[in-house]
């Protein structure tokens, strides 16, 4: 623009009045912010504007009272617990976005995420740049380890018996592995009557399911020749580039978690690639009006998400949103990237600040409004490993994360109060709760809770201390009364203590098992807590009906009813029993120095992952800096 001369005013240093000066300066001011307004009316993608306009971080949060709920509590009838339990071919995958009310704001919302993402990509590559932390990562979280991961000699047991049974486990997991080779190499599962594989619909078009679940378990085992040909599987067939519908939640627990913890054991820098390249790709999910995913994502490049069709009115399940926080927190810390720790502390904010009934956290939140769709309220199927990683949180933080601490706690004293139950005979279980009214039943996925209360007794109030280690040993026990209690001395998918049940399936629908882990697990911990030589002794009556009932001639199947002599066989060898089912009891046999507890803190797929001691890495990271710095210009 050509400023030209204003009649009747001398050039001399433009020869102004004042009040002309006072005009022309407004006149400039306003022509500045014009031209600054104008960039929010730019398309997204024009530099110009990402240059100058600020980054907005998460979708604000927005969590109404209790009472601006919309009509969205209009409870789906007999939904499934969970996408797992939902057996192949039935699970319904809602293609529309089942809240579209929303839809503008949640576009605007997926837009500014893709931004985010990035800018914030590209900001972590700088800093992997500057501080050199590329390939450091598994060396600098080892370096801060208290103990070597493996123990002195990879956990071998002392006495013979204990070494017997140990490598009766490890035979198990060969068996299981081979015949996943053999017969279904590169799918998701086996299915061993058939001989064949499954893909199924839970991970969105990814494959190799039971590679990525087993890489630890084989390399702990010590299965060196199985785990490299795992690794090369991953090398060289992973394909990430699926453009399926997956759940947020699976691929997080198995493919995230397996992938972040064959890199922290084995320091293989494919498995870090893999994993951060994944975790991109899960980075859309968080672009609802809350934050808070949904349970279906796409893992291509749309990015939509989709809540599940049988979930309650468009609604996320708190198991699955609230299962992310650990690998969340690794994914920044590996790649440098804070994008990761910043969408699970989203989650935590909204749920910590919204009101609970009783203080309890129901199993259904809508995504778009942050407020629960209704309340039924679970330690099993939905509910879950949400509180599990709390505490884990906590524990995996090396206890700094006070946070998570007192949210634990909190859930823990609501759950005692409103849930746990003393049955006529005796037996402490753990309810389930609707809007009030107590369901008495427990699934075998709340099993997981012995190990969860017992891992987290000793950081509770020291008056409660032994009362939380007391209470842990009690489900423990409850949950092994319903495996003694069956012909097979294996348990139910869900057993019940009203009309007369003590511990036993009423229903033939809750008659399965599916190789589940959950009691073994917790087996696993109050072995480690107490010493106690019954939960080795439950553990072998475990593995004994495992390979009485449950081992076929060309894998491991689950059964369709734990009470009948005679079993049938679900044709299904879960990627769950060899990461979980086998891995935990292997542990139970192995001496506590394999994997110890105060260094590693297992993800609820039992992927183990590395206590994060910030002042330590901080520290290594200041030697380190020197140490380049002083190579660099030499004295
Ligand atoms: C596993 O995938 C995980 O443990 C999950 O948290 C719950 N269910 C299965 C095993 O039962």
């Amino acid at each position: 623009m050509v400023f030209r001369k204003i009649p009747g005013v001398s050039a001399p240093g433009m020869g102004l009045r004042l009040s002309q000066k006072f005009v022309f300066l407004l006149f400039l001011s306003g022509l500045v912010t014009l031209c600054f307004g104008a960039l929010f009316f730019l398309p997204d993608s024009v530099r110009l504007k990402r240059i100058f306009l600020s980054k907005s971080e998460s979708p604000p949060v927005t969590v109404r009272s209790e009472g601006e709920t919309r009509d969205l509590t209009k409870k789906s009838a007999g939904e499934p617990l969970r996408a797992l339990e939902a057996p192949a071919g039935k699970l319904r995958v809602s293609r529309r976005p089942s809240v579209t009310h929303d839809a503008r704001s949640l576009e605007r919302s997926v837009g500014t995420l893709e931004r985010t993402q990035v800018d914030a990509v590209d900001a972590a590559r700088d800093l992997e740049r500057k501080d050199g932390r590329k390939g450091s990562n598994s060396e600098m979280i080892n370096k801060c380890l208290l103990k070597p991961a493996l123990g002195v000699d990879r956990g071998k047991p002392t006495d013979p018996q204990t070494v017997q049974r140990r490598d009766k486990v490890r035979e198990m997991m060969k068996f299981a592995w081979d015949n996943y080779k053999s017969y279904a190499w590169g799918k998701n599962e086996l299915r061993p009557l058939t001989r064949n594989g499954h893909i199924g619909t839970m991970f969105g078009g990814l494959r190799g399911a039971t590679i990525i679940d087993s890489l630890d378990t084989l390399y702990i085992m010590g299965l060196t020749e199985d785990y490299k040909e795992a690794k090369e599987w991953v090398q060289n067939n992973l394909d990430l580039n699926s453009n399926g519908e997956a759940s947020l939640f699976e691929v997080n627990i198995r493919y995230v978690g397996g992938l972040l913890s064959a890199y922290y054991l084995t320091g293989e820098e494919v498995f870090k690639q893999k994993v951060l390249e994944l975790g991109e790709k899960l980075l859309p999910a968080f672009g609802t009006p809350t934050g808070i995913p949904r349970g279906v994502i796409n893992l291509g490049s749309s990015g939509t998400s989709w809540s599940w069709g049988w979930a309650s009115a468009g609604s996320s399940i708190l198991a699955e949103f609230g299962t992310l926080h650990l690998e969340f927190v690794h994914l920044s810390e590996l790649s440098g990237n804070p994008i990761y720790t910043e969408k699970v502390m989203n989650i935590r904010k909204l749920l910590d600040k919204i009101e609970k009934p009783h203080g309890l956290y129901p199993n259904f939140l809508s995504p778009v409004s942050g407020n629960w769709v209704q309340h039924h309220v679970s330690l099993g199927g939905l509910g879950d490993s949400f509180y599990e990683y709390l505490i884990k949180s906590y524990l995996m933080s090396d206890k700094t994360d006070e946070e998570a601490k007192r949210m634990y706690y909190s859930a823990l004293e609501a759950i005692e109060t409103n849930l746990v139950q003393k049955s006529p005979g005796g037996l402490t279980y753990v309810a389930e709760w609707r809007g009030g009214v107590l369901d008495h039943k427990m699934g075998h996925l709340a099993c997981f809770s012995g190990g969860m209360v017992g891992i987290g007794a000793d950081d509770g109030a020291p008056e409660k201390r032994q009362h939380y280690l007391d209470l842990a040993a009690e489900i423990t026990h409850t949950c092994h009364e319903s495996y003694s209690r069956s012909a097979t001395k294996l348990g139910p998918e869900a057993f019940r203590f009203d009309g007369g049940a003590e511990a036993t399936a009423t229903r033939l629908s809750d008659r399965y098992y599916i190789l589940r882990p959950e009691v073994i697990e917790s087996y696993m911990y109050m072995w480690r807590l107490t010493h106690d030589p019954k939960y080795r002794q439950w553990g072998w009556e475990a593995v004994e009906a495992l390979e009485k009932h449950c081992r076929v001639e060309d894998g491991f199947s689950g059964i369709r009813d734990v009470y009948a002599s005679t079993v049938s066989h679900d044709n299904m060898q879960q990627s769950f029993f060899l990461s979980e089912t086998l891995k935990y009891l292997y542990l139970l046999f192995s001496d506590d120095d394999l994997l110890p507890l105060d260094d590693w803190v297992f993800n609820t797929e039992a992927h183990p992952l590395p206590v994060i001691r910030q002042s330590c890495l901080q520290e290594h990271a200041g030697t380190r800096d020197t140490q380049q710095q002083q190579q660099t210009h030499p004295e």
